[in-house]
């Protein structure tokens, strides 16, 4: 746990030569937490719920590898069956009896998939599942919604959540305007935007495609009937309905928020945990649409690491640990506990706050509320957001770096971290 004696100083010399070295510092730009202002803290380590940093500081992770860790950091049954795995040789690009399992697993958990392919990421499976959609509908325009994200394809660059929205950025240059001419948008919740925009293009509609719990603006859950709405719309304009749930998958409930609210599109796309922390992506569906991609059809979509053997195994007992009984009443009591504490311990601070927890993901918002959409979402105290962040930092709580990301919890965080998080918050709070 850090204390009094919080110190950075290897972080911050780390940190200083790493942005000589890489565009900002990092490998992917939330990272670098910009939005909230300080210096990136570098890990050394992760282990169960906790990681530590280069300079000996232990922190009480809710980013979690940013979803991908929910088992536990470092969980021991799934580094076992990796030394396994990686006695065998690290990559193949052939088939490997691996990719059976992990596909059939996934299969039978979530209810759009009838077959699935696996890529390295959330932003490749997006990208696909794209082509797919126009391959299937021979259509080009596709709905997104404001604060939704994608992955960084040109086409989902408009009016994106996650880093987008972190930074404040415009759509990215580099993407040309040929390449979004085709993406609307709408605002999430709002099924009427989504009504004109069919009307507005009829027969030209590839499909509509959202996080059905919306994790890159912040925390939104979808108001009653918006998802059921979605699905009617979709079908009575002969377009597709896509799940990206890179974020919910598996994390949500076992099958995903499809499970959860009982509505199924016609394709998913997947990441994060079914990579048990390795790096894994898929996109699946309806068995007639998988059928046209390559080479059982003709929409081509390819990659050298897909499938490879040691991020199936990971993924396959990440999902095997997952499945045991109990667990997402586990997750569901932990993070809840964490979600209504801290809106409590704001208000009894004398914070506006809104929040919320489905699963295991939360959200906490510094406004009144409610949030139902990214455009409610840019309205709160990003400025309290900064300083909330980095008083939970120097009290040993590793929060994600920006008020446009959801928060994670695992199998591994217990009653007692929540019961710490909690008094630090309160500590934070009652300073700001
Ligand atoms: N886009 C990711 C979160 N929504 C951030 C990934 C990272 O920085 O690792």
């Amino acid at each position: 746990m850090v204390s009094s004696a919080f110190r950075t100083v290897r972080s911050e010399e780390i940190f200083g030569a790493a942005r000589d070295l890489m565009p900002g510092g990092v490998s992917s730009p939330v990272r670098a937490f910009k939005s909230v202002g300080g210096q990136p803290i570098v890990f050394d380590h992760v282990k169960g719920a906790y990681a530590y940093d280069v300079d000996g500081n232990q922190y009480i992770d809710y980013v979690g590898t940013w979803g991908p860790a929910i088992v536990g950091h470092a969980h021991p049954e799934v580094l076992g069956a990796l030394h396994q795995a990686l006695d065998k040789g690290t990559s193949f690009g052939a088939p490997c009896l691996q990719e059976n399992i992990l596909a059939r697993m996934v299969i039978e958990a979530v209810p759009s998939i009838e077959m699935v392919r696996f890529v390295n990421s959330g932003t490749e499976a997006c990208m696909s599942v794209l082509r797919l959609m126009r391959a299937f509908t021979g259509r080009d325009k596709i709905i997104k919604f404001s604060g939704c994200y994608h992955g960084h394809a040109d086409m989902f660059l408009v009016q994106a959540g996650s880093g987008v929205a972190t930074l404040g950025l415009p759509d990215s240059p580099g993407v040309p305007k040929t390449t979004t001419a085709n993406t609307l948008t709408a605002t999430y919740n709002d099924l009427e935007a989504v009504k004109a925009l069919f009307e507005q293009n009829p027969n030209e509609i590839a499909g509509v495609i959202l996080e059905p719990v919306v994790g890159n603006a912040g925390f939104i859950v979808p108001e009653a009937g918006f998802l059921a709405g979605l699905r009617e719309l979709t079908r009575e304009h002969n377009a597709l309905l896509v799940f990206d749930e890179v974020m919910t998958g598996f994390r949500l409930a076992y099958g995903g928020a499809q499970q959860r609210f009982g509505i199924t599109p016609d394709l998913t796309t997947l990441g994060k945990i079914i990579g048990g922390g390795l790096p894994v992506g898929a996109y699946g569906g309806r068995r007639d649409i998988m059928e046209m991609v390559a080479p059982a059809g003709p929409m081509y979509q390819a990659g050298t690491l897909s499938g490879n053997p040691l991020a199936m195994t990971a993924g396959i007992k990440t999902l095997e640990i997952l499945n045991r009984p109990g667990t997402y009443e586990q997750l569901e009591k932990i993070t809840k506990k964490l979600a209504d504490g801290l809106v409590q311990v704001a208000h009894e601070t004398g914070h506006a706050a809104c929040g919320g927890q489905l699963g295991a993901m939360f959200g906490l918002f510094f406004t009144e509320g409610p949030v139902h959409s990214y455009e409610d979402a840019k309205r709160c105290d990003l400025a309290k957001f900064s300083r909330f962040h980095r008083g939970m930092l120097e009290q040993g709580i590793y929060l994600a770096p920006s008020q446009f990301e959801a928060g994670f919890t695992s199998l591994a965080h217990t009653d007692e971290d929540v019961e710490r998080t909690l008094e630090a918050a309160r500590a934070v709070l009652a300073k700001l």
